[in-house]
């Protein structure tokens, strides 16, 4: 009956008729929102509702409780488990659409702050914050799969100058560009590039070995070389370059992210020091 009330609203549902099923509809078809009876043979629906928000995957679809019981004390416990509504059976057609439909728009309006707050404005690729997140999921996923980890911090040459000499909306322009050429270097699903301040660039890659670790961090220097954006006043070319700092590791209880990060950092003022316009590597 609820499907066929959403449907006729233009929604798109899919329905499961235990605990068990529905946690494996979850995983298939992420949905924005999911109604959820309380009493089911097996798994209840509490249960349900305690398995989707123990997962960061699933925790921030918003769960809607419909249930016969008719109790404050059941209410509060759906409320408490992080679920945004209950509803009493029987219920009333029109309260279900109407809050269903606030719920989705709540929904989607925060999935557009997610995405706003995830991404830089200047070059629109992800910004520190996303790039925090996901260093620190993907070094979780390391350790369980026992991949490797790769952090390169890249930091643009004499941008102080380049700004000085060709103006600051120029400067904007550049960054733009070397975003742009960075994020096409970007090829496999787990490669991942962020704006990680100023002229400070970061990418996370996983899954490859030393050799295609030398290989990876030449092209990216490469990509931003070929641009030849031209910088009269830089002392190493003259066009825009930049200095790459990576890290390799193989995450476990011994080690840190943060160890990553600090290692790539001071890679990257090796690679400074050393002249600028090159890659320098630490395997850890
Ligand atoms: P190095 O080769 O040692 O990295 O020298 P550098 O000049 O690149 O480094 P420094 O840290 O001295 O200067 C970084 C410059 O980047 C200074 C700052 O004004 C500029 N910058 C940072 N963010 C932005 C931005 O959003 N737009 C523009 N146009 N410039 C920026
Ligand atoms: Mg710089």
């Amino acid at each position: 009956m609820l499907s066929r009330i959403l449907a006729a609203e233009g929604h798109q549902v899919s329905a499961a008729t235990t605990g068990s099923a529905a946690l494996r509809l979850v995983e298939s078809c992420e949905p924005d929102l999911i109604l959820l009876d309380v009493m089911m043979p097996g798994m209840d629906g509490y249960q349900v509702c305690a398995t989707l928000k123990a997962n960061p995957q699933f925790q921030n679809i918003p769960v809607i409780f419909i249930t016969g019981l008719n109790d404050a004390d059941e209410e509060a416990r759906g409320l408490e488990l992080g679920a945004v509504d209950y509803i009493v059976k029987p219920f009333n057609e029109m309260i279900v659409r109407l809050r269903v439909r606030t719920h989705l728009e709540l929904k989607r309006q925060r999935d557009i702050l997610s995405r706003l707050s995830h991404f830089d404005g200047l070059t629109s690729i992800p910004n520190r914050r996303a790039f925090d997140e996901r260093l620190v999921q993907e070094w979780k996923r390391a350790c369980r799969a026992h991949d490797n980890l790769v952090v390169a911090m890249i930091d643009i040459d004499y941008f102080k100058q380049y700004n000085d000499t060709y103006g600051h909306l120029a400067g904007d322009d550049c960054l733009r560009r070397v975003a742009g050429a960075l994020a096409k270097q970007m090829q496999r699903g787990s490669d991942f590039v962020a704006r990680y301040g100023g002229e400070e660039f970061v990418c996370l890659f996983s899954g490859i070995n030393q050799a295609g670790l030398v290989t990876m961090t030449e092209q990216l220097r490469v990509s931003i070389a070929v641009q030849q954006i031209p910088h009269s006043t830089s002392s190493v070319a003259r066009y825009v370059t930049i200095s790459i700092g990576a890290a390799f590791c193989q995450p476990s209880l011994d080690t840190s992210a943060f160890d990553l990060m600090a290692h790539a950092d001071a890679q990257l003022f090796t690679a400074k020091h050393l002249g600028r316009n090159r890659v320098s590597l630490a395997l850890l």
